[in-house]
């Protein structure tokens, strides 16, 4: 049995041109907010996994000489090696000093996948060996592979293989789907449930469920995507981000620092989930009429995955605020427009978070992933979690359905109710979102023993959150609000039902008043 390893990318055709790609990920946003402080990937190691363009040859590397990697230390692991254009243009992406979003990183192995899959991943015989360095955070896997048919035993274990190393040392893996809209998908190592695989922003490349003979079928792929001419360099752009939040996630005094590497990892790859741009073209197949609105089991989208990344957005999400939710609704404390939790769940437990927002609201999000867990003896288990949301009545003692037409009151368009049975992510993903109060309910519903990690992130449109009775959103209470809600007194008109009691009454002229002027 042999592995067909393949570059996933248009080795001439890639045109350089300075910070484009980064630019396309919300990377200005990010340095217009931070500025010099702006993570780099500083103190990042990467991986960068390269099969050769040559079949047979040893051309997988970058050219060291070159002005993008000076100052780096590329240590190229198998001997002998050549160079290789797709080799560059994957490393200018990843970690170039003028091109990517990680310039920081400095300390890069690069592997000859062909040598790496038998003598570090070690199909069909022990363990796999240890990373060259403790700084290894994140593996870029432009390439594709298959044993072929009547081999996916080998697939199956090439890819649990890797989850397992990716949990064990709390490092990420970016993987390249296939290039052509419709084209093949290949099982290595789109078909990881622990890192993400990565498609195109012009969305040509390959997507779909994971197939009958991978472990769990019927999985969304890809999950994400990005700026590239061809996957090969769509999935750089993704590593990149993730070593820039790496970074962000290590520093001391930030909010994930006393986390293990394990659940750092794993919630580097949710805040680039949560953080991702759903724009009006994303759907996770939710009806928007009838009985089912709002529902799906479908959590991605059948292309876009959890949508484009946005660095910004995810950076935001694991620096700004941390709520690991509580067991019940009334307990949850509210949170504010992004944030992350990092925690543990047993099975049959609920967790709650709430969100007050006080204008319409064009889009409240919240996304969940949890890693599938491979034994030393490479057998698997997986947790099963659903999400759903609540309107919030009462200080939250009231929960109101979403689901169904009855939703249409509250929430213009998405989804309510995320409940996949095979995906190890979960999304929300409501537009137009009426003022009040939501809650947001997690369930493991699987009946097996023991806790799994989980991490959870949101976004949720910064304009919901304005000022508490200008229901007219003009930046001040005054005379047009209170008419607007004595227009409505008596009704349930929930724009105006301000204390959150289900009724437009002399509470809400209080609580308007409160805020006059
Ligand atoms: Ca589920
Ligand atoms: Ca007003
Ligand atoms: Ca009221």
């Amino acid at each position: 049995m042999r592995c067909v390893a393949n570059t996933c990318g248009l080795v001439a055709t890639l045109l350089v041109a300075g910070n484009a790609l980064a630019d396309a990920s919300g990377y200005d946003a990010l340095v217009g907010r931070l500025g010099s402080a702006t993570p780099t990937g500083a103190g990042i190691g990467v991986l960068q996994m390269e099969a050769t363009v040559t079949p047979g040859g040893v051309d997988y590397s970058p050219d060291a000489a070159l002005a993008e990697f000076a100052g780096k230390t590329l240590t190229r692991v198998n001997n002998p090696y050549a160079t290789s254009s797709h080799a560059n243009y994957v490393a200018t992406w990843l970690y170039g000093a003028n091109s990517s979003m990680a310039k920081g990183v400095t300390n890069v192995w690069v592997y000859n996948v062909n040598n790496w899959i038998i003598e570090n991943l070690k199909i069909n015989s022990t363990l796999p060996i240890a990373q060259p360095n403790s700084s290894v955070r994140v593996q870029n896997n432009s390439w594709l592979g298959s044993y072929g048919v009547g081999n996916e035993v080998y697939d199956r274990e090439a890819v649990r293989r890797m989850d397992y190393i990716m949990y064990r040392d709390g490092m990420l893996a970016v993987n390249g789907e296939n290039n052509g809209a419709g084209s093949v998908r290949y099982p290595m190592m789109g078909d990881c449930f622990n890192g993400l695989s990565v498609g195109r922003l012009d969305l040509q490349h390959s997507a779909g469920l994971t197939g009958a003979a991978s472990d769990t079928p019927g999985r969304m792929k890809p999950d994400i995507i990005a700026s590239g001419q061809a996957t090969s360099y769509s999935t750089p752009v993704v590593g990149s981000a993730a070593a820039l939040l790496f970074q962000q996630a290590q520093l001391s005094g930030s909010l994930t620092a006393s986390l293990s590497a394990m659940a750092r990892a794993q919630l580097v790859k949710t805040a680039l989930l949560a953080g991702a741009t759903r724009d009006a073209s994303w759907s996770n197949q939710a009806p928007q009429s009838g009985a089912q609105r709002g529902i799906t089991a479908k959590p991605l989208d059948t292309l876009r995955g959890s949508g484009a990344l946005n660095i910004d957005n995810a950076h935001k999400i694991i620096s700004l605020e941390r709520n690991n939710g509580a067991s019940s609704a009334t307990a949850a404390t509210r949170c504010g427009a992004n944030g992350f939790g990092s925690f543990t769940m047993s099975a049959s437990q609920n967790l709650y978070w709430r969100f007050r927002v006080d204008q319409n609201t064009p889009s409240l999000d919240f996304v969940v992933s949890w890693p599938r867990v491979v034994t030393t003896s490479l057998s698997y288990t997986l947790a099963n979690l659903d999400l759903k949301v609540y309107r919030g009545l009462v200080d939250a003692t009231t929960l109101i359905s979403l689901q169904g037409d009855a939703g249409s009151a509250f929430v213009g368009s998405g989804n309510v109710w995320s409940q996949s049975t095979v995906d190890n992510v979960e999304i929300i993903h409501m537009n137009n979102v009426v003022p009040g109060e939501y809650v947001v309910e997690l369930a493991r519903v699987d009946s097996a023993g023991g806790a799994v990690q989980v991490s959870a992130g949101w976004q949720v449109d910064p304009a919901g959150f304005g000022r508490l009775g200008d229901f007219d959103n003009s930046g001040i209470v005054d005379s047009a609000d209170l008419g607007r809600l004595l227009g409505v007194m008596g009704t349930d008109d929930p724009t105006c039902d301000v204390n959150l009691d289900g009724t437009v009454d002399s509470a809400d002229v209080g609580s308007v008043l409160t805020n006059f002027g």
